[in-house]
């Protein structure tokens, strides 16, 4: 195996360029891309009129480890390069702000009068700062009356949440700090390739690897993080859910089993036990493709480490058994005493940059701030005191993120859509779909920073602020809250979203309640939050920037916060983690002689999400500028098709159109897409929408495809 290191380091687009020399110090903020959340200094210049930013990293932010990708050393570019939107457009034309917002509150007040609160949509994101995301909440429920909303996190890390809330009482994605990785012995990352996701958190691992620690990778592709592996376990896509209760048969057989801790802080192994009984190794091979020796290997790394970790990126999270899935591999960890102990633990590799604060805070369908449930007395009078409203007013649960985009336009679903930090057009599954709902709303309002493909179909467009330009805090994958600071001004004409709620709230009858100023808002979600399990009430501006992050729970001031918040406890009544017993199932739809290769998906270093921003920065249009599909070289012979051709690929759904890429880096019955681009390239127009029962996790990560050339 090569070094972790030095792999990176001779990847062709993963580069970690090493930093210039800096002179101007800047203002110390944070990326505004994934959710390790790396420290940035940010300065802006000037010379001869020509606007620059300069970028740095920063090394006291430990998660980042001092290092930036190819995304955040160029995140600058979109501040300066004059692709921004700068002014509102009603029907695609230039108004003033007053007009924009008279023009959207009157419409809002009219479908609302006319169809009630519910045909009022809103659909938010987890890139927005807790500021926003937690405004965007009462927004809805408050000035709107509305329990229509839900937020892109629902597509995103919604399996894993449910999972451990399930297993452990709450979802503190991390429970730890990603510095704990490096004193690990054993590392398990399943479905995850942060070699391209996050390129600093390799270097977490890479000590981890320097100490002789060992890492394994659960991926069909070999991706360059898979490469660094010493065990890549290339399994069917879809097929991870059979490999955990596998690697959990194999710990049960060899005596791996932490007995002490299932006693002393489990409950429900005995029936776990005996529904993995069922799952021998040869078994697993047959369903998963990884053979048994390899099977065997991974869960001896695992069973007899001292310090191990299970980990879970998209790969294995984004299906229609995610959340089963995800409970099994922590029924594995379980079973290895591994969460809640030092230096051991499951996690999710939480995405987006605002990943863990934009789920606690009241964007999503069945919940209200501080993680608190929405169908929960306690909870409703709790968060209806601090807003100053009857609980009996608040509304109940809503639609999840694909079946609120689904009704969009039809007969009892809502009849606008107010959309911030999101471009479903492109990412949403099925979005060949989801486009015609849009189509069919009386009305769109899109607030962005850019012209997306969704907001080119808005009635409405709203030009807000982007993270440089602006205040307001994130909470990044491990947990810890940050704060991002303003470094440059906003170009004239722009707002910020706490502005733009603030606004609307305004001229729909809430004067007060909604400031535009995000310390304002921050101390009110301290207070919201106060009492629930994402406790915020001892976190202020002033504490994250004296301590580099306050990690939550953090229920006072003088309460040091939680790194690692389940060691003596987990958050269940009686303080134990609860093994749930779960069974394999085959992916929703299978290949078959109509579709018979399998299509995953996923991400490029170069490129972010729906691209909206990432295809407006030239230097990572350069690095990878259009979509492909990748295929093994026995596929593309058996199709007839050589690297570059243009190639059809068909789906129940839809069909798209690029390039092939031949690499023997993936299974030979399963072709992948990144999803960054639009239009004909989109790998969403093939995605199949099949909803996890309990997260509603679309299955973005395996339908059934036909290939052929163009
Ligand atoms: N460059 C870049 N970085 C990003 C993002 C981005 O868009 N671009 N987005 C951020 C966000 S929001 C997120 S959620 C994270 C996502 O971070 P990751 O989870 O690392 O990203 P993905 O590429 O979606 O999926 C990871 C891997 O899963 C594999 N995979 C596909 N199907 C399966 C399967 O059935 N089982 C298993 N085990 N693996 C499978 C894919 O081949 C892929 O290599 O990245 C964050 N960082
Ligand atoms: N096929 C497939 N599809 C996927 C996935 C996959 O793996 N495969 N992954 C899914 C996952 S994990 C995710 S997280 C989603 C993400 O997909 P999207 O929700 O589309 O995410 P982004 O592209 O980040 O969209 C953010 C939008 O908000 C804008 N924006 C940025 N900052 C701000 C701000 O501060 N305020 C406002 N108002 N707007 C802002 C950006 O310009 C951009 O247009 O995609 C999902 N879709
Ligand atoms: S790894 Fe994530 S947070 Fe760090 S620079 Fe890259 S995109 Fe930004
Ligand atoms: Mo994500």
């Amino acid at each position: 195996m090569k070094p972790l290191e030095s792999t990176i380091g001779s990847m062709p687009v993963a580069s970690l360029p090493a930093p210039p020399p800096v002179k101007a110090p800047g203002t110390a903020t944070h990326c505004p891309y994934c959710a390790l959340q790396c420290g940035m200094s940010v300065a802006a210049t000037e010379e001869a009129g020509v606007r620059d930013v300069v970028i740095a990293p920063r090394a006291e932010i430990p998660a980042g480890a001092g290092g930036l990708c190819q995304k955040g050393w160029t995140a600058g570019e979109l501040l300066t390069n004059g692709s921004r939107l700068t002014t509102p457009l009603i029907e695609g034309r230039p108004a003033t702000w007053a007009e924009a917002l008279d023009h959207v509150a009157a419409r809002l007040r009219r479908i609302s009068a006319e169809h009630g609160p519910d045909a009022v949509a809103v659909f938010g994101g987890g890139g927005l700062t807790n500021e926003k995301a937690y405004l965007l909440g009462k927004f809805a429920r408050m000035a709107l009356r509305t329990s229509q909303i839900d937020y892109n996190g629902r597509f995103c890390m919604s399996s894993a949440a449910a999972a451990s809330i399930r297993a452990f009482g709450m979802d503190r994605g991390m429970p730890f700090p990603v510095t704990d990785l490096a004193g690990a012995d054993t590392v398990l990352v399943a479905g995850g390739n942060v070699a391209e996701t996050m390129p600093p958190f390799v270097r977490h691992l890479a000590r981890m690897r320097e100490r002789g620690g060992r890492l394994i990778v659960t991926d069909p592709r070999l991706t360059p993080t898979a490469k660094a592996a010493d065990l890549h376990l290339q399994l069917a896509p879809g097929t991870d859910l059979a490999l955990a209760l596998g690697l959990l048969h194999i710990a049960v057989a060899e005596g791996y089993v932490d007995e002490d801790y299932v006693a002393a802080r489990t409950t429900g192994f005995d029936a776990v036990a005996i529904s993995v009984s069922a799952w021998w190794p040869e078994r697993v091979e047959r369903v998963t493709g990884v053979p048994v020796a390899l099977l065997r290997e991974a869960a001896r790394l695992l069973g007899t480490a001292k310090r191990a970790m299970v980990l879970t990126g998209r790969g294995a999270e984004q299906h229609a058994k995610g959340t089963d899935t995800v409970s099994a591999f922590i029924n594995l960890a379980l079973a290895l005493g591994l969460p809640g102990t030092e230096g051991s633990g499951y996690a999710c590799v939480t995405g987006q940059g605002n990943g863990q604060g934009g789920r606690e805070h009241g964007q999503k369908a069945d919940q209200l701030p501080g993680y608190r449930k929405i169908d929960d007395p306690a909870a409703r009078a709790h968060v209806a005191s601090v807003w100053g409203m009857d609980p009996g007013d608040l509304p109940g649960p809503g639609r999840s993120a694909y079946e609120l985009l689904d009704a969009l336009g039809t007969p009892g679903g809502p009849r606008a859509l107010l959309l911030f930090g999101s471009n479903p057009v492109v990412s949403a599954p099925g979005a060949g779909r989801i486009a015609e709902r849009l189509a069919g709303l009386d009305l769109l309002v899109v607030a962005d920073v850019v012209l997306s493909e969704t907001a080119a179909k808005a009635h409405v467009v709203l030009p807000v602020t982007q993270w440089a330009e602006e205040s307001g805090t994130t909470t990044n994958l491990e947990g810890r809250v940050l704060l991002r600071r303003r470094a440059v001004a906003p170009p004239s004409g722009v707002r910020s979203d706490l502005a733009v709620l603030s606004g609307l709230a305004e001229r729909l009858g809430h004067p007060e309640g909604f400031p535009a100023e995000p310390r304002a808002v921050f101390d009110e979600l301290r207070r919201a939050s106060a009492g629930g399990p994402a406790d915020y009430a001892g976190i202020t501006y002033e504490r994250i920037a004296a301590e580099t992050g306050v990690f939550w729970p953090c229920p006072a001031e003088d309460h040091p916060g939680t790194p690692r918040p389940f060691l003596d406890r987990f958050a269940h009544p009686d303080g134990r983690a609860r093994f749930i017993p779960v069974n394999h199932r085959p992916a929703d739809e299978e290949a078959d002689e109509e579709y018979p290769i399998h299509l995953t998906t996923g991400r490029v270093l170069a490129h972010y999400q729906s691209g909206a921003q990432t295809r407006r920065i030239a230097s990572l249009v350069r690095a990878v500028p259009e979509a492909y599909v990748e295929l093994h070289p026995d596929l593309a012979e058996r199709l007839g098709l050589a690297d570059g051709d243009r190639v059809r690929v068909t789906s129940r759904r839809g069909g798209a159109e690029v390039p092939a890429r031949i690499t023997g880096a993936i299974r030979s019955d399963t072709v992948f897409m990144p999803f960054h681009w639009a239009g004909r390239a989109s790998a969403n127009l093939l995605t199949n929408p099949a909803l996890d029962p309990v997260s509603r996790m679309p299955e973005f990560k395996v339908c059934a495809v036909r290939v052929e050339k163009a």
